[in-house]
Order: structure tokens, then C-alpha cells, then sequence
């Protein structure tokens, strides 16, 4: 089977499991450090296809080298069509509780002090795949997460000069996007992708409104003309094509914070909904490629990255055997918060042929680190348990 056919049926959300394992390896190198021939004409720039329309596309994990992802890699989720915005015309609403309501023009945004911040954002649905039972939603791999460097003001600044009441609690983040919803339980009509942000966080300085992503304008995909950038979070909340900010004394509890993109947690003992919101400890193996085919007595370089919510990576831990036994990993530069790290292991491949299961786990500095096993409660998001990634040692 060629990569490309490979790719096809990843991209009908096929789990990789269900591949015919001959096959596949045939379309395999072994075990050169960088497989860079991972990246597939499949999609565009190499995309991998999670659902056509809206376009849902995965940045190809295996192909990871570099800590930016450039724009046109970047993985891409939205849940309604892409909003064609004229950057003229388009203005940011800034009302609620505010002592003056705002219409900013861009042109307004880029003449307030600019910030650049690098930010890895993960959908909170990455690694769905390999969930079991299967769980609804698009069916991303390990590329629904990317690094990029946003520019832009701080959400701070635009707060600060609408001027909030001292009884707000939170703005609500409104994109221009919009359609209906399919599954129940759903509102009746058009609904616009929206979510809010507690102030204590809107506040933060790196929390941004962007125009500029790795130095460049703001893709069509990623938000264009403005999207927020709330480094530490899942995706969800860095909204994207922002037309409105609303500023609220009681907190929002809109379609994506309550139905979609939430929770049960227990406080007082009592299941509560509360919406996603910080990233969770993760590691993920780059190479070897799920289902590669490695060199027995051979050394090989594993490769990837780890990232964490507000924190930074303490230390990386790979096992060959399933779990059993681990080895710290060498992580490759000093960490920078709110991006991923990225951590290599010379992997010294047994000489007895077979399938291993290779595992990388993560530990944060505040101490968290990855389960085994999948907490209970986390319906189809927050995929942080360790998962292994099948090799053929041959
Ligand atoms: N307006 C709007 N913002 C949005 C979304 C969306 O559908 N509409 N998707 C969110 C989700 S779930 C994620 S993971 C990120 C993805 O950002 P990206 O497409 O730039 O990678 O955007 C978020 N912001
Ligand atoms: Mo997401």
C-alpha cells in the first residue's frame, strides 16, 4: 500500500490498527533518524484530512522537526464554514459591562503595543482515534497540536481601554462563524462559535488578540483578520475570525463551554458541567511512525514532544515493554512556557524480533504526570493517558 492510500483511509478516520500491518511496513523506511517522506501529498501541504467540510485537517505528527509549525502545517478545526471577512470593513465590537463600548477598526489594533508570544495549541479531541470504544466527533490522530508564534495586542490592553465594570466576571468571545448544530441537545437556528474566559485569565498579558501568526498574516483558516490566542489552554478557547467581546457580571454558559467542550467534574462530591479549559501533561512519539518497521540491534532515535498547561515539561519517560519498565528521555532545549518541548531517546532496539510497545510519558513541574489509564468522566476530550505506539522490530 502506498503512503497516499495509507493517508486516504486515515483520513476516513479509519483507526490505524485496522491497516493491514504487511502492507504497510512496506511503505516504511526503517530506521533512519528523520522518516522525513512521512509527509504525504495527501490533503493539503501534506494535511491530513479529518472531515472535508468544514475543513477539518491534522498537521502529520510523524513528520515533527521544527518547534514552529509553519502556517500552512498548522492543523486546522472549525465547526462551521469559513467566514469570508473583509478586513476593511470588519470591526471588534468590545460591550457588556463596559464604561465605553468600542468598535475597533484593525487598522486601531496594530496602532496599540504589540506582543509576539509562542503558543502550542492542542484541540482538546487530539488522539481521539485511538479511543476504545470508538467516540463521536472528528477522529484526530496525534496532529490536531501545533506551535506557532502569534502577534498581536493584549486582550488586556482592549479591556482596559473599554474600561470594565468591577462586578465583571468574564468576556465572552464571539466569532463571526455560525451555523446549526446537528446532534441534540441543541439550540433552534444559526448559533456563532463562542466561548468566554474568566477575567483572572483575560487579564493574563500573554493572552492575546492576533493578526499576525509566524510573522505573517493571519490565515483565512486560523481566524483572519483577528482570532484570541489564550496560550496554556485547549484550542477551544483561542477563538478564531473575533467580531464581538462581550463583558458579563454572571459567568456564560454558551453551547461550546456547556454542552460541547465541557465536563463533569465533582465538586462537593456533586457532577457538575464546567467547561475544558487548561491543557493536560502530554508526551507524544513523533518516530518511530505507529506500525514502523525497526531495526533489530539497531540504535534508534525516538523522537517528540511534550507539553503541558501552566507549567513546564520536568522530565520525559519512554518505555519499550509496554509500561513496565521506564528511562528518562533527554529533553532538547531549556523549556519555554506554554510551548512544547521536544525530547529524544537513544533507543537501543532489542535484537529479538516481534511487536513492542513504545511509550512516552510526561511529567510536569507542578508534579503532574500522565495516567495509564483513562480517568473516567472525559467523555471524548482531554485524551492525555498514555498511549502506546505499536513498532515492528525485525
Ligand atoms: N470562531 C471559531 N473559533 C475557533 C473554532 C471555531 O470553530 N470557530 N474552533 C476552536 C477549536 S476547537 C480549536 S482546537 C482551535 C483550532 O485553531 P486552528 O484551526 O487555528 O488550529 O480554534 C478554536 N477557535
Ligand atoms: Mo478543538
Amino acid at each position: 500500500m502506498e503512503r497516499r492510500s495509507f493517508l486516504k483511509m486515515a483520513s476516513m478516520g479509519l483507526p490505524l490498527t485496522a491497516l493491514s500491518q504487511e502492507k504497510f511496513a512496506s511503505a516504511q523506511t526503517s530506521s533512519q533518524p528523520f522518516p522525513l517522506e512521512n509527509v504525504a501529498e495527501e490533503g493539503r501541504q501534506g494535511l491530513i484530512t479529518r472531515e472535508r467540510s468544514p475543513e477539518n485537517l491534522e498537521y502529520p505528527f510523524s513528520s515533527l522537526h521544527t518547534s514552529v509549525t509553519s502556517n500552512e502545517q498548522f492543523y486546522i478545526r472549525s465547526h462551521f464554514a469559513v467566514p469570508q471577512l473583509d478586513s476593511k470593513a470588519w470591526r471588534l465590537k468590545v460591550e457588556g459591562t463596559v464604561r465605553t463600548p468600542l468598535e475597533l477598526s484593525l487598522e486601531d489594533l496594530m496602532k496599540m503595543p504589540l506582543h509576539t508570544v509562542p503558543a502550542t495549541l492542542e484541540c482538546a479531541g487530539n488522539n481521539r482515534v485511538f479511543l476504545v470504544p470508538a467516540a463521536r466527533g472528528a477522529q484526530w490522530g496525534s496532529g490536531a497540536v501545533s506551535n506557532a508564534e502569534w502577534t498581536g495586542v493584549s486582550l488586556s490592553a482592549v479591556l482596559q481601554r473599554a474600561g470594565i465594570s468591577s462586578r465583571s466576571v468574564e468576556v465572552i468571545l464571539e466569532g463571526a462563524d455560525n451555523g446549526e448544530i446537528k446532534e441534540s441537545p441543541k439550540p433552534t437556528g444559526a448559533i456563532h462559535y463562542a466561548r468566554s474566559l474568566p477575567l483572572d485569565r483575560a487579564r493574563q498579558p500573554e493572552v492575546l488578540l492576533a493578526y499576525r501568526m509566524n510573522g505573517k498574516e493571519l490565515p483565512a483558516s486560523h481566524g483572519f483578520p483577528l482570532r484570541a490566542v489564550v496560550p496554556g489552554w485547549y484550542g477551544m478557547a483561542s477563538v478564531k475570525w473575533l467580531t464581538r467581546l462581550i463583558v458579563v457580571e454572571k459567568p456564560f454558559n454558551g453551547y461550546f463551554q456547556s454542552v460541547d467542550y465541557a465536563l463533569w467534574e465533582r465538586p462537593h462530591g456533586i457532577p457538575t458541567r464546567v467547561p475544558i479549559t487548561e491543557m493536560q501533561t502530554k508526551a507524544q512519539i513523533a518516530r518511530p511512525d505507529l506500525h514502523e518497521v525497526v531495526s533489530a540491534g539497531s540504535v534508534y532515535r525516538v523522537f517528540g514532544a511534550a507539553w503541558t498547561g501552566d507549567s513546564d515539561i520536568a522530565k520525559v519517560e519512554f518505555s519499550e515493554d509496554g509500561g513496565k519498565t521506564w528511562t528518562l528521555t533527554q529533553l532538547l532545549e531549556k523549556p519555554v512556557r506554554y510551548t512544547w518541548s521536544f525530547w529524544e531517546y537513544r533507543w537501543s532496539v532489542p535484537t529479538t524480533p516481534g511487536k513492542y510497545a513504545l511509550m512516552a510519558r510526561a511529567t510536569d513541574k507542578r508534579g503532574n504526570m500522565q495516567p495509564m489509564q483513562r480517568p473516567p468522566d472525559l467523555e471524548n476530550y482531554v485524551i492525555t493517558h498514555v498511549i502506546p505506539v505499536e513498532v515492528e522490530v525485525r
